[in-house]
């Protein structure tokens, strides 16, 4: 819990740390209450660092000390201070290497942060990244410390036969009094963060992989009992994951053994730790009856993203904290390439986008704005952020697109060479991009210091009797906290043209000629003239997404449907639409306010009618082009966020499209709609997702042929996709057998904890009336838990998350709640309470009621005692 002033920590403040540790031999002997701690340091001073101090100082929290002793030698209480966050050792050797051993005790059992070593269920398990080593024992909890790692388990055999730590089993035994031990060691250096330990009652699921150059890696995933027939998709994802890094980036494994744990308490998704990943159950379990397409594909994804680790993360680690973009921006542009190749690349490129642009965008306008390398934290867990993952991924990707695939490997080639087992910095990463490639990055560098999502305006000239378009881009970028002006970026834009007719235009820029080509943006405003155009082109901006940031550029009604008909970039030709949609919520909007009655354009019903009776491949990408876009992203686009007025514009809108192109609809969905069960193949994942999308507009006509498919399709379902597809059409509506749906799914699943999330989301996401009434009873429900992240997020996080129109009641009673929820959660488990505080930050960006109703709970928050410093650091500076 937080001191009287909790303590910034600064990039510029960095230094090389003054002592290295070579080795540790460290050894557990577990128990749920009473684990102790014993640790050999083998330390000596680090060459590089001349500083004439002779103290030692080691990171370590809420630790029980039995003793402490350097070169055998115990010291006395006067040699050392032990301060709430730290053991100072007043004097060690400086011309030679030393041993520190130390022996604690913790209690697992207490610890509700889930950082540290933790009890989850009955099984033990551990969390170190960012500094949840030094919850375990005294150490150099630094990234910048890499210590090969000796560990020996020792617990009772009975209650925790499966004893796991990093790198290769050593050995193991039995002792007289009941326990057993194993040994391990891991053979590579590695910072402390990447230590895990698990000791339970678990299965394994094991398998092998071959690899490019034949060596042969035993993978294992451990699971509780009842969980081994949900293992299959996990495995054959991580097959996946190490064949596509073989193939695309040319790296193979390096240990002979590959383990996942997956575990019920977890505060985020997963934990790349060397050779022992350590999962959030949501991330590995999988049966055709319980999981969802979507899960089944963030499965794949996250499985991928802590396999990738391993070289972006791992053989070469971060320098410091305010690096984390290196290895986590890398890294899930790389699980994005991966998730993309093992389904659709434009479905995947859609998905993300939206998400960035809903979540991402909205951090990066709001107070908690910061580069993807921040300069500044008060608690680095608050830094695991949508900026450095996923802005930092459009940053990476944005390398990729300057230098094109093969240029961008050259690099990444070079980056692994030159710091495989070294701890560097975002700099080092363009570094080795530039002189893999002979090219400069220099602007582009500001990508990373700078926050603030640009802004570029557009205008366009045709001259006719030149043939000539001239395209003008201005870029700007709005302040943020600590940076009121900002400087240009390297921004690339890619381009095509269409023809009249809907057919590609060529691109001729002086003495290039291409179908496509990617803009170099680099002043505030530049204008590219394109050559040799009989007739005007309609532009097609920013292809791909190709670089993160807010495009304004006018465009009629009619030039938006062109384009969802003819763009030949998948993402453009769905952004169209995207943009379509918005434009004529925007109108219904203002319509709203004047209190005149509404009316959808045609075009839009056209443009929707001529997207359901075209002929597409990839289902999931047609189902995509008939998804509006969502409340959050719309809340996004406004200046003062109507929350009511965007919910009845755009269900008017859904409804609508639901009455006019019913017959298209119902057809679509008889279409599609097979009796499947277990077949995840492209083909089976996009008719269902092309059948549900037709269901849910049906299901808002309430009508009985609606309520009678959505019925049929809850009770017939054999996949948990079409199963909650139609649960959500049900609670969704005023269906009339609402109630007896969610209790027959409760019962049907009450064992199945990922599923009860789903039914915990489900209702606390409701627009419908009540809800906020239902979240209430949920928070009383016998299986509710306060200490279980996912049943949290599942309830607490989808009310305050995704759930606009009931969180943001104009009474102030969703703000209340959330406040109230928050410091309950301030003394279980900090990181998820200030998670959850981030549902209040955006106060600013609501009318003047609301925004003194969130302020007051954000005061509420920040003036009470006892507050961690994650909550502290979001809740103040959300009112700064
Ligand atoms: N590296 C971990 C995240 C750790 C979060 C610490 N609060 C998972 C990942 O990004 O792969
Ligand atoms: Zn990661």
């Amino acid at each position: 819990m937080r001191e009287a002033t909790p303590k910034t920590v600064y990039l510029k403040d960095y230094t090389p740390p003054e002592y290295l540790i070579d080795e540790i031999e460290l050894t557990f002997e577990l128990d749920a209450e009473r684990t102790l701690v014993r640790s050999h340091l083998s330390l000596r001073r680090n060459p590089q660092c001349h500083s004439e101090c002779v103290t030692l100082e080691l990171q370590g929290e809420e630790l029980e000390l039995l003793s402490v002793a350097v070169n055998g030698e115990k010291l006395a209480d006067t040699d050392f201070v032990i301060t709430p966050e730290a053991m100072i050792i007043r004097r060690v050797p400086q011309d030679k290497a030393f041993v520190v051993s130390i022996e604690n005790r913790i209690n697992p059992a207490a610890n509700t942060a889930l950082e540290g070593l933790y009890l989850s269920s009955s099984m033990l398990c551990t969390q170190c990244e960012a500094q949840g080593f030094r919850k375990i024992t005294w150490f150099l909890d630094r990234p910048d410390v890499m210590t090969r790692f000796k560990t020996t388990l020792i617990a009772d055999k009975n209650r925790y036969p499966v004893l796991l730590s990093n790198g290769n089993r050593t050995g193991q035994g039995d002792l007289a009094d009941g326990r057993h031990w194993v040994g391990w060691q891991d053979p590579f250096a590695k910072p402390c963060y990447l230590f895990a330990l698990v000791a339970g009652q678990l299965e394994c699921v094991a398998d092998e992989f071959i690899t490019m150059s034949g060596r042969r890696i035993e993978l294992e995933i451990f699971v509780e009992q009842h969980n081994v027939d949900k293992c299959a998709h996990a495995m054959q994802s991580l097959k996946n994951a190490m064949r596509w890094d073989e193939e695309t980036y040319g790296l193979e494994y390096d240990l002979d053994l590959y383990m996942i744990v997956a575990v019920d308490h977890f505060n985020m998704g997963a934990m790349e730790n060397k050779g022992l990943n350590i999962f959030n159950t949501k991330f590995v379990l999988a049966r055709p009856d319980t999981a969802t397409d979507s899960d089944y594909e963030h499965i794949e994804g996250v499985i991928g993203h802590e396999y990738f680790h391993n070289w972006s993360g791992n053989r070469v680690t971060c320098r410091d904290w305010f690096q984390l973009s290196l290895k986590e921006g890398f890294t899930v542009f790389r699980d994005q390439q991966f998730s993309g190749d093992r389904t659709s690349p434009a479905v995947k490129r859609i998905e993300d986008v939206n998400a960035l642009r809903t979540r991402q965008f909205a951090e990066d306008a709001g107070p908690l704005a910061h580069p993807v390398r921040p300069e500044a934290y008060i608690e680095i867990n608050n830094f695991y952020t949508l900026t450095v993952y996923e802005k930092g991924a459009e940053v990476v990707r944005m390398l990729h697109t300057l230098l094109g695939s093969e240029g961008f490997r050259k690099g990444c080639d070079l980056y692994f060479k030159r710091h495989d087992g070294q701890a560097v910095t975002c700099e080092d990463f363009i570094k080795a991009l530039e002189d893999a490639n002979g090219v400069e990055f220099g602007q582009f560098r500001r990508w990373y210091a700078q926050a603030g999502t640009p802004l570029l305006t557009v205008t366009q000239h045709y001259a006719a009797d030149a043939k000539q378009l001239h395209l003008t881009i201005q870029q700007s970028c709005p302040p943020t906290p600590n940076q009121p002006v900002k400087q240009a970026l390297h921004i690339p834009v890619k381009l095509g043209l269409l023809n009249q007719d809907g057919s590609t235009a060529t691109v001729r820029m002086r003495d290039n000629s291409a179908t496509e080509v990617t803009l170099n943006l680099t002043e505030t405003e530049q204008t590219f003239v394109f050559e040799d155009l009989p007739t005007q082109p309609v532009v097609s901006l920013l292809r791909g997404f190709s670089a993160p940031v807010n495009l304004n550029m006018e465009r009629s009604l009619e030039e938006l449907a062109f384009l969802l008909r003819h763009d030949s970039d998948t993402f453009n030709r769905w952004e169209a639409g995207q943009q379509l949609a918005c434009q004529i919520i925007f109108g219904l909007m203002t319509d709203l306010q004047n209190g005149r009655a509404l009316q959808l354009d045609e075009v839009m019903i056209d443009a929707y009618r001529s997207v359901l009776s075209g002929s597409f491949d990839d289902l999931s990408y047609q189902a995509l082009l008939l998804a509006l876009p969502e409340e959050s992203y719309l809340a996004g686009q406004m200046a003062v966020i109507d929350v009511d007025a965007i919910h009845q514009a755009r269900e008017f809108v859904k409804t609508t499209l639901a009455t006019r192109l019913r017959t298209e609809f119902q057809a679509l969905y008889a279409q599609h709609h097979r009796d499947e069960s277990g077949c995840f193949d492209a083909g089976a994942v996009g008719r269902r997702r092309m059948k549900n999308t037709c269901l849910s507009y049906l299901s808002k006509l309430e009508i009985e042929d609606s309520y009678r498919l959505a019925t049929q399709q809850f009770q017939t379902a054999r996949n948990m996709t079409d199963q909650m597809a139609a649960l959500a059409a049900i609670v969704n509506s005023y269906h009339p057998n609402k109630a007896d749906s969610l209790e027959s799914f409760y019962r049907q699943w009450e064992q199945e904890a990922l599923v009860i999330d789903k039914w915990f989301a489900l209702q606390a996401s409701s627009s419908l009336p009540n809800t906020f009434a239902t979240v209430q009873a949920l928070m009383r429900h016998p299986a509710f838990d306060m200490k279980t992240p996912n049943r949290v997020r599942a309830l607490i996080g989808a009310f305050s998350q995704a759930n606009p129109v009931h969180f943001h009641a104009k009474n102030g009673e969703g703000y209340q709640f959330l406040a109230d929820q928050v410091l309950v959660l301030n003394e279980l488990n900090p990181q998820i309470a200030s998670r959850m505080v981030t549902g209040l930050a955006q106060w600013r960006r609501y009318d003047p009621e609301r925004q003194a109703l969130m302020k007051q709970q954000l005061q509420r928050i920040v003036a009470s005692e006892h507050l961690s410093k994650d909550v502290y650091e979001i809740a103040s500076k959300s009112l700064a």
